[in-house]
């Protein structure tokens, strides 16, 4: 089996870690996005959709990341632990839940505090307005209440007692904005105890490895500034952040 991923990006490192965590073996492709290699000839005969994380079982090509991470659990079915992604009837509806939730908000939220600290200066050659930062943040704010007062309430998990898919889809996008030195735990003492849960049920030392690249994000800033597909990529950017 063959992942192809960047670290840097947050879907690839729960489809990383999980398979990591579970043992599953397999072959780790490098995608450079800050290169644009999504871009190259080679990956765009694997994915037409040009993002990461793929997974190519033989001929078999998945994208999105937790299509990718439910296969993994379904056909290592016998080795994953259940706690994962539970048989449960309704434990595997929490994490699914969870899923579903957080494309549009702790995803969409974080990645957008992410990409104002790291492209704007650089996509738009200026400080980022105060109002759209304030905003922004306000935005995280409001999802990460969400996943303390709704997801987890008093729980260690969100499912419950034991660590699931929702814990590590939620833990990485968390570090993505954590990369960029905002302190998101900062007046959240339970959701800071929950995320050294997770750290600790994923592996201290997997967890750092995986998070290397994103703990380094301003050398990925530098990289996106010699990116030779930076003037493509500048009216995608351009419109996300108007
Ligand atoms: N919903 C997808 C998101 C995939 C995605 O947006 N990947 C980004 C990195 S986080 C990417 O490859 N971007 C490259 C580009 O847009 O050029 C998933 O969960 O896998």
């Amino acid at each position: 089996m063959e992942l192809y991923l960047d670290l840097h990006s947050q879907p690839c490192r729960s489809v990383f870690l999980f398979a990591r965590a579970a043992r599953i073996p397999f072959d780790f492709k490098l995608v450079e996005l800050s290169k644009g290699q999504q871009y190259s000839e080679e990956f765009g005969k694997i994915s037409t959709a040009r993002k990461v994380p793929v997974m190519k079982d033989g001929s078999f090509v998945l994208t999105e990341s937790t299509a990718i991470l439910e296969y993994l659990v379904q056909k290592h079915a016998s080795s994953v632990a259940d706690h994962w992604l539970p048989a449960d009837l309704q434990q595997r509806a929490r994490v699914n839940e969870y899923l579903s939730w957080q494309h549009m908000n702790l995803r969409a939220h974080g990645s957008k505090v992410f990409l104002l600290k790291a492209l704007f200066p650089i996509v738009m050659g200026a400080e980022v307005p105060k109002e759209k930062m304030a905003a922004a943040l306000e935005d995280l704010s409001q999802s990460l209440r969400t996943l303390e007062e709704t997801f987890l309430q008093s729980k260690a998990f969100i499912v419950g007692e034991e660590v699931s898919l929702a814990d590590l889809v939620a833990i990485v996008e968390i570090m993505q904005p954590v990369g960029v030195g905002v302190d998101v735990f900062d007046g959240r003492p339970a959701l800071h105890a929950w995320s050294e849960r997770v750290k600790k049920a994923i592996g201290e030392e997997l967890f750092a490895e995986g998070h290397e690249l994103i703990m380094k994000a301003s050398g990925l800033t530098q990289e996106m500034q010699n990116n030779k597909h930076m003037e493509m990529l500048k009216p995608k950017y351009e419109k996300f952040f108007s």
